[in-house]
């Protein structure tokens, strides 16, 4: 009798890619998933606007700003699929967001056209529904209610991946992420924290499940506590392992009384909604 395959994180696949394309790959999640991707490939391409150190074997390293079209189509060259974390990753003033969210995003899509590039793992966020109340519970079908520029930009990208796949047939699983950190920070965190060995198994779901086409998925952990429903992402076969209520008590420990005239206490996105405007 064989034994079934776990679910465990930095498992082999018998779907390999020739060469997967990081961006972002400076960031705090990027530098999470540089070794946890080199399993699933024979090259990792990784990118940042950032110094990405020094190349490890099979890694390639290429310092791009997203808005930067010529450098951004280079890029894409020999790429089998994308995971496509790089922009800002917070609130912020619009021009930072234009170029690196919006126009740089245009940019990968397009590049990822000409080079026949057929898979996208979109780094979207929560904020893109951040003004949904806490005390509601969305599907991966919600309209967006984006609490701010940030959000917005993210709903661009999903719109946009969107329209990449009706016309062009390039898949993308948009990753409506929570919150990936080492550790939930605050009460809010309870219900939207993904774990780092959750991250990877939504990614490498994302990377290897047969048919994508145009996805949403909400990137969390199994929290006892869920504002989101993935029921309609099962296709993709990510099934969370962690939870964030090992860290519950301490948590609450330290959090304050919570004031509910607070929008941040009311709405999913917590600070975001009330963050800015910035100059
Ligand atoms: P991060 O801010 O640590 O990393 C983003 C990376 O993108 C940085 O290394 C930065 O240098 C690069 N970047 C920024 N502007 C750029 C530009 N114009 N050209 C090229 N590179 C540029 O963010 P983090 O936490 O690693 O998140 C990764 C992605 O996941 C982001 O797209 C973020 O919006 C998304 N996300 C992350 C969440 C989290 O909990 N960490 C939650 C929801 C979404
Ligand atoms: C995000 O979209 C941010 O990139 C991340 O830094 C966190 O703030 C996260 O959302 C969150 O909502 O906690």
């Amino acid at each position: 009798m064989t034994t079934p395959p776990t679910s465990t994180p930095s498992s082999t696949t018998s779907l390999r890619f020739k060469r997967l394309l990081l961006t972002g790959a400076a960031g705090g999640l990027g530098r999470v998933l540089r070794p946890r991707l080199k399993a699933y490939c024979d090259v990792l391409r990784l990118s940042d606007l950032a110094d990405l150190g020094t190349a490890a074997a099979g890694e390639e390293l290429s310092q791009v700003a997203l808005q930067d079209g010529a450098a951004v189509h280079g890029l894409l060259e020999g790429v089998d699929a994308v995971v496509h974390l790089g922009g800002v990753s917070v609130e912020a003033a619009f021009d930072p967001i234009l170029q690196a969210n919006i126009v740089g995003t245009y940019n990968l899509y397009e590049a990822a056209r000409k080079h026949g590039v057929r898979r996208v793992l979109f780094a979207s966020s929560n904020h893109v529904t951040g003004f949904y109340r806490q005390d509601e519970v969305l599907g991966t079908d919600a309209a967006p209610r984006p609490d701010g520029l940030y959000g917005v930009s993210k709903a661009f990208g999903e719109n946009l991946a969107r329209f990449y796949f009706d016309r062009y047939g390039i898949e993308t699983a948009c990753l409506r992420i929570g919150s990936s950190f080492a550790e939930p920070k605050d009460r809010r965190m309870l219900a939207t924290w993904m774990s780092f060995d959750d991250l990877e198994r939504l990614v490498v779901s994302c990377l290897t499940a047969p048919l994508v086409g145009y996805s949403v998925v909400y990137g969390m952990s199994n929290n006892r506590t869920q504002w989101w429903d993935n029921t309609k992402a099962r296709h993709l076969g990510y099934v969370p392992q962690d939870s964030s209520e090992p860290f519950r008590a301490a948590v609450e420990a330290r959090q304050a009384p919570l004031d509910y005239n607070d929008p941040a206490v009311l709405y999913q996105g917590g600070a975001f909604v009330r963050t800015g405007p910035f100059e």
